[in-house]
């Protein structure tokens, strides 16, 4: 034993694959990253504050990895499952999302790398969802769609046992990482003959959307790949340029001195060719791209504070009216990092400058002091999580404009992890473990 490849690296290699495959696939998603590419690099020349910034807190390196992805499956073996065949990259399920709220029948939560180390190497992410079918009106298609879904394997044989393998071993050798990478990859490729008839497929789509694109298909393709921007105003603005559209409206809060949470934007999904078993054809959108700019992980407080001021806004139909109002409405939250700090609506980071290094903490001094005196540094802390109400207006953007407001939401927490095996952490609690941690360094006690 003793010669296994980390979880992080097979997360990275994993993470790679999929982002070529998906290059393959969705050819406009290469197109995104380069644009991507750029904005990054010339916003890091025209601010050197930032390029530095992240270059001391050992962020540039993961920038160009940096992405995430989403799934959505159909039962509750397969979510299970999956949480298995992540956990052999480093990844665990973080939180839970109820989008019943937004008309979309599923739940959700990420999978995710926890530790600083983990996250500093690669932060790969996929955001990952549970069909409801108890949300399906029709009895019978319910029952039909449930049929369908108990035939289907989405994991090939090989990888079964690789995982198998791996939770006996406690790893897996570099080969047969290589293999596991290989044979994991083929849960998510996009597959165009369907599994049913078309009359089925069409009865599914007319219940939602997402019922047709979760059952119909013997795979949970990845239906997007997300790249992260740091200028994702001009990364939106420059799309048409490189020939793609973006949705509508930028999700989440404004621009801002300090960044916080997660801003995204979309690109429409395809329509893509669909066969079914007897030769006839059809299309399908489920396939889109996605970018997203990243800030400050926010407190309880700090998110009860965005929570209120993003419902206070909602929503526009011009993205720049709306970004003005947002701005204007989010004026009521602290927009520099000490207020952030003292009034605790983000958590932080803590290391030691070289002088705190000479000079060290004694007993007794403020953490405040020891920042004001330049001897400890603060530094928010990146947001790691999804957004539902984010996430709700990107799966909306790309279910056609057919409104479908479903079911009030009845979040089902408990359903959700019975299915899945385990309990989800709470990101809130990782948050304020990392930000404890950071300060015990600093041999400080408290915040
Ligand atoms: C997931 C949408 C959620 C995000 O970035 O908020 C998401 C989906 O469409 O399956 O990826
Ligand atoms: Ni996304």
């Amino acid at each position: 034993m003793g010669h296994f490849l980390s979880a992080d690296a097979i997360r990275t290699r994993f993470s790679q694959a999929m982002s070529a495959m998906y290059q393959q696939e969705v050819p406009q998603y290469g197109t995104l990253m380069t644009l991507v590419q750029h904005v990054n690099e010339s916003t890091l020349v025209d601010n050197p504050a930032l390029e530095a910034r992240l270059h001391n807190a050992d962020e540039l390196e993961r920038l160009s990895l940096e992405r995430h992805g989403a799934i959505r499956v159909g039962t509750a073996q397969e979510l299970s499952m999956l949480r298995q065949m992540f956990a052999v990259m480093g990844m665990e399920p973080v939180g839970y999302y109820d989008l019943s709220q937004a008309g979309v029948p599923v739940h959700s939560t990420a999978f995710r790398p926890v530790s600083d180390e983990a996250l500093r190497r690669n932060p790969f992410r996929i955001f990952t969802s549970l069909l409801r079918l108890e949300l399906i009106a029709d009895p019978q298609l319910r029952d039909k769609a449930a049929a369908v879904l108990a035939q289907r394997d989405i994991f090939t044989p090989r990888c079964r046992a690789l995982i198998a393998q791996q939770q006996q071993q406690g790893g897996l050798s570099d080969a047969d990482a290589e293999i596991f990478v290989k044979e994991a990859l083929e849960t998510f490729r996009w597959h165009a003959l369907s599994t049913v008839d078309r009359a089925t497929f069409q009865a599914l789509s007319q219940q939602h959307r997402l019922v047709a694109d979760v059952v119909c298909f013997p795979g949970c393709h990845i239906n997007h790949l997300t790249p992260r921007t740091l200028d994702i105003d001009r990364a939106q603005a420059l799309m048409p340029d490189y020939g793609i559209e973006p949705k509508t409206l930028i999700e989440g809060p404004p621009r801002r001195r300090v960044p916080i949470l997660l801003r995204q934007t979309s690109f429409k999904a395809l329509e893509e060719p669909v066969i079914f078993p007897l030769g006839e054809t059809g299309t399908h959108t489920a396939r889109f791209g996605e970018i997203e700019q990243r800030g400050a992980a926010l407190t309880p407080k700090g998110r009860a504070l965005y929570d209120r001021l993003l419902a206070e806004a909602g929503t526009g139909v011009d993205n720049q009216q709306h970004q003005q109002h947002l701005a204007e409405v989010f004026r009521a939250f602290p927009d520099d990092e000490r207020s952030l700090r003292e009034q605790q609506l983000a958590w932080f980071d803590y290391r030691l400058s070289a002088q705190g290094e000479a000079q060290p903490p004694q007993p007794g001094e403020s953490l405040t002091s020891l920042i004001e005196q330049g001897r400890i540094l603060a530094e928010p802390i990146v947001y790691e999580d999804f957004l539902p109400v984010s996430a709700a207006g990107i799966f909306q953007s790309n279910l056609g404009d057919r409104a479908q407001a479903r079911s009030a939401g009845n979040a089902s927490r408990a359903d959700f992890e019975s299915a899945l095996g385990v309990a989800v952490q709470d990101e809130m609690q990782l948050y304020q473990a990392r930000q404890q941690l950071s300060l015990a360094r600093c041999g400080v006690s408290e915040a």
